[in-house]
């Protein structure tokens, strides 16, 4: 039974966010609508994604409906439902989406003068949705550098990670939890469904400096750079002082595999390969959001030479290769990839 004083033992993300406003002195509370409004649409997508195994009654994407509605794939649903969201906030004038080649300007008069810009991955990891493994979305939030009142446009989101504002993922997993940071610490939210709300479960999340778990597709092992694969020996080695062998775990959902690996510590490689010379993931709206949450956690990404966060930007939907997690692991990998260059 919740007596009163437990319920008033709850922070929800909108108190929250407008009582860290204070930590921004000319904040207007801008910032803090957009993340509202990233919490209402994450809560829209969550609902559809726990029906996605319905998909006998609810229909197949692609297919009509009993109720004559074209199904949508889920990636595409998040996409419409967080455009949507932003553009009713009237704080954001732009969007760069993995689902969209070009980015989404929004052109009514309020919106033309909002002075940020949104990339996100409304669903990564979406082919997981078939065998009921968690997905999530990655978003990331910049200040404009066009006029406000102009057109925005591509120069707004060619600027590198150090530039967010905030940045952060919502996981719909066995729970389904916000996690985001605006550069003053990174906080996790849970949602309750019983009152529809994201409450603070894991402010001020640290992630250890070195881990014991490694998370990489290893079926990838014949196109990784020499430094990698010495990288995957030295983890195997048999050290009890140093913990290892270490344990390999990987879901193959980028949120999924860096969320553990954050609060349990642990290192997430995606390389470059021979098919892939810049790796898969991509800079702006998996990356960069990632990599500002590791390091305000304590953590460190690289491209396995520098500092993600320090990358310049050259095309919306570049890749780049992705090395992140505990500061100690990373650091290990890039040692390795110094020692051994090349394939
Ligand atoms: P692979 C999902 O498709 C994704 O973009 C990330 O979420 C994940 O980390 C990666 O690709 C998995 O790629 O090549 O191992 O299947």
């Amino acid at each position: 039974m919740t007596t009163a004083t437990d319920s008033y033992n709850i922070t929800t993300l909108n108190e929250f966010v407008i009582r860290r406003q204070a930590d921004f002195p000319y904040a207007k509370g801008e910032l803090s609508r957009l993340l509202h409004h990233v919490g209402v649409a994450a809560k829209v997508v969550n609902k559809k994604i726990n029906k996605a195994g319905l998909v006998d009654i609810l229909g197949r994407a692609g297919d009509v409906n009993v109720q004559g509605e074209d199904v949508q794939k889920l990636d595409l649903f998040a996409n419409h439902h967080f455009i949507a969201a932003l553009r009713a906030t009237s704080e954001c004038c732009a969007i760069a989406s993995e689902e969209d080649q070009e980015i989404t300007l929004f052109d009514d008069g309020l919106s033309r003068d909002a002075k940020y810009v949104f990339c996100m991955d409304p669903l990564d990891g979406s082919s997981n949705l078939d065998v009921n493994v968690s997905v999530g979305t990655i978003f990331s939030i910049y200040r404009r550098v066009t006029e406000r009142g102009e057109h925005p446009d591509l120069s707004d989101f060619m600027q590198p990670g150090t530039e967010q504002v905030a940045a952060g993922y919502v996981i719909y997993g066995s729970s389904t939890m916000l996690v985001y940071t605006t550069g003053k610490g990174v906080h996790g939210f849970t949602l309750d469904p019983t009152i529809g709300e994201f409450c603070l479960s894991n402010p001020n999340i640290m992630t250890p400096q070195q881990g014991t778990i490694y998370s990489i597709n290893e079926g990838n092992y014949a196109h990784f750079p020499q430094g990698v694969k010495k990288y995957l020996k030295y983890c195997q080695v048999v050290d009890p002082d140093t913990h290892r062998p270490y344990t390999s775990r990987y879901i193959g959902s980028l949120v999924s595999d860096f969320h553990r690996n954050l609060l349990k510590g642990g290192v997430f490689m995606y390389p470059s390969t021979r098919k892939a010379p810049s790796g898969k993931l991509r800079l702006l709206y998996e990356c960069n959001p990632i990599a500002f949450i590791a390091e305000q956690a304590g953590g460190k990404a690289s491209d396995g030479v520098g500092r993600i966060l320090e990358i310049q930007p050259k095309d919306l939907h570049q890749r780049v290769p992705f090395y992140v997690g505990s500061r100690a692991m990373v650091e290990d990998v890039e040692a390795m990839l110094a020692e051994h260059p090349g394939e």
